[in-house]
Order: structure tokens, then sequence, then C-alpha cells
């Protein structure tokens, strides 16, 4: 039985949609700080009408460093259901300051306790898709036996599989590696939850997602992985006290701990949803004319057996 009903998928789309349009408003304008924070305003006023006793697990940061939309930070009416809520209103703000592709409004809820309260720190990350035997990737394992493992279990050679990989400094190693065995890879500028959904999109291409990136956009991203399937791994990554500190905050007591996909995000029903700013392999961009804007969303839930993508047309004032 749903303890979640369904007019949540679209009320969470709605919270997401709200960010977005927000967000439009900054693209290409060469100030992230501020379509962030158009973001975040729109998302915190929509998800304050929703009639629930929300609280945010993964949110802009802790309460003295953001203002808005901290971790513990309670949204919603008061009434009704004790929701838990992971959300990035602006999950890519540089590509949006630079007019670049993918970025995205993001939201994932679930009743209390349904998602990792997890600290705002490194994860390092593996996800595949759908429809593969169960733990055919392990983050313990080395790249080059994951893409053996996987090339066997998808009936297909190395060199015909795709990873994406979020393109920074850190990740030299493994993509030399990668390329060794004759894998291709996509890169990625930002964006690390649509690279990892990207694995279980089979028009994406992409077989193998590695990496770290940031701990609340694994937890987004698992969230999503719940509701369409596919499997994912992540282990926090720490480079100093401050941030042990904060995973301590948390309620975090191993460190070392490899987290499954339910670990991540445990609860029986959770809602996904994700709003294009830009344009992206996951959905399009805002598009606005006057003042009407239109998005497209993408709608996911442990309730529905579908993927779902929904446009909607908005009158801005
Ligand atoms: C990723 C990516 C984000 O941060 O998590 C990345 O998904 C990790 O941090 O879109 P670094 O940029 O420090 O590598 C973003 O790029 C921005 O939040």
């Amino acid at each position: 039985m749903s303890v979640l009903d369904r007019s949540m998928i679209f009320a969470a789309a709605n919270v997401a949609e709200k960010a977005a349009i927000a967000a439009y408003d900054w693209i290409g304008r060469g100030d992230k700080e501020a379509a962030d924070q158009a973001a975040v305003d729109a998302m915190r006023t929509a998800l304050n009408n929703l009639p629930m006793k929300g609280r945010i697990v993964i949110g802009e940061g802790e309460r003295d460093e953001a203002p808005m939309l901290y971790i513990g930070e309670e949204v919603g009416t008061g009434e009704g259901l004790e929701i838990d809520i992971a959300l990035d209103p602006l999950e890519g703000t540089t590509p949006t300051a630079k007019g670049m592709t993918n970025s995205l409004a993001v939201l994932a809820m679930a009743p209390r306790g349904g998602l990792l309260y997890a600290p705002d720190t490194y994860m390092d990350k593996i996800a595949v898709g759908a429809e593969l035997p169960g733990g055919v990737v392990d983050l313990d394992n080395s790249i080059e036996d994951n893409l053996a493992a996987l090339a066997r279990a998808k009936d297909r050679p190395v060199s015909d599989l795709t990873v994406c990989v979020l393109e920074r400094p850190r990740h030299q190693e493994i993509v030399a590696r990668i390329r060794q065995v004759g894998a291709r890879i996509s890169f990625i500028t930002d964006g690390d939850v649509a690279g990892v959904i990207s694995t279980t999109d089979p028009k994406t291409g992409i077989d193998l997602y590695v990496g770290s990136g940031g701990a609340p956009e694994g937890v987004l991203a698992a969230a999503a992985l719940r509701c369409v399937g596919g499997q994912m791994q992540g282990r926090l990554v720490f480079r100093n006290d401050d941030e042990r500190a904060r995973a301590t905050r948390t309620g975090i007591t191993d460190f070392g701990r490899k987290y499954g996909l339910h670990d991540l995000a445990g609860g029986e029903d959770i809602v996904f949803t994700a709003t294009g700013v830009t344009s992206g392999s996951l959905v399009d961009g805002v598009r606005k004319s006057g003042n009407i804007a239109q998005t497209h969303t993408l709608l996911l839930s442990t309730m529905e057996d579908a993927w779902r993508r929904m446009r909607s047309r908005f009158h801005c004032e």
C-alpha cells in the first residue's frame, strides 16, 4: 500500500517547474549565484504551499551557510504527511550562467526516513541501468573488471561500451584506464544527477556512470534509479576534518561505508521530478515567449511503472 498518492507526483513536478522558470531569466547572464537564488526562492515558495509536514534532508547546505532550503528546514503548510525532501533547485548553476546544456531543477520526496540524510561532501559513485544481473559492477572492483563484467552481461565487447564521466582533473587516472581497455567516454561538464540517470535510458547510449561528484546529487540520482530500476553504489569521500564533522552532524558514524541504492534512497514510496532549465539529454529547457513559459519535466515514481515526461504552459507575470 502506498503512503504517497499520485497527486504528490504532480505537486513535486510543479515545484520543479516553478524553480526552472525562475532560473530561466538568468540563463546566459554569467551570474550563477543569482540564477541559483532565483531557483531557490521559487522552489521554497512552491514547497511552502504544499499540504505536508515537509523536512529538507538534502538542500542548499547547512543552516548557518544557507538562509533558505537548508538541511533540516521545515517546509509545507504543516498539515498532512511527514515528507522528507531532497532538492537541488539548480543542478548546474555554471551551465545555466554560461548558457550551456544540461541544467535542471530537481526534487525528490519520500515519507519520513526514505532518503539518506547526506552531508555536503563528495561521493564516489558507480551506476548502471536496469535489467542487468545484480552486482554486475561494484565500487570495490577495478574499472577494468567492472567494464569486463558489464560487457559480458550485455553480450557486447568492452570497446562498444560508453562510460559517462564528470570532466574533472581528479578523474584523470580513471579516464586513462577506461581508454586503456578501449571503452568510449562521454564527458559531462556538470550535472551528474542526469549522468547517473542516463545509464537507465537506452536512447542516451550510456552504459556506465563512474566517478566522484556531490553526495547530495548522489542521493537525488539514487531516488530516480529507485523509480526506474538500475543499480548504484556510493561511498562518501572526505578531504578534511570539516567534512568529517559535516558527516557526523548528519548522523553518519561509519565513514567508509559503501551505500547501495536502497541505503541512499530506501523509501518504499519515492517521487522524483526534474524540469529542464537548459536543454539536455533528459529533458528540454524552458522556452519563454512573452508571458508564456513552457517547461519539460521528467516525472518518476515508485508508484508507477513508467517514464513520464510532461510539457506544461504557464502564464507568468
Ligand atoms: C557534481 C555535479 C554538479 O558539482 O556533483 C559536481 O553533478 C561535483 O563538484 O552539477 P565539483 O564541481 O567540485 O567537481 C556540480 O558540477 C555542481 O554542483
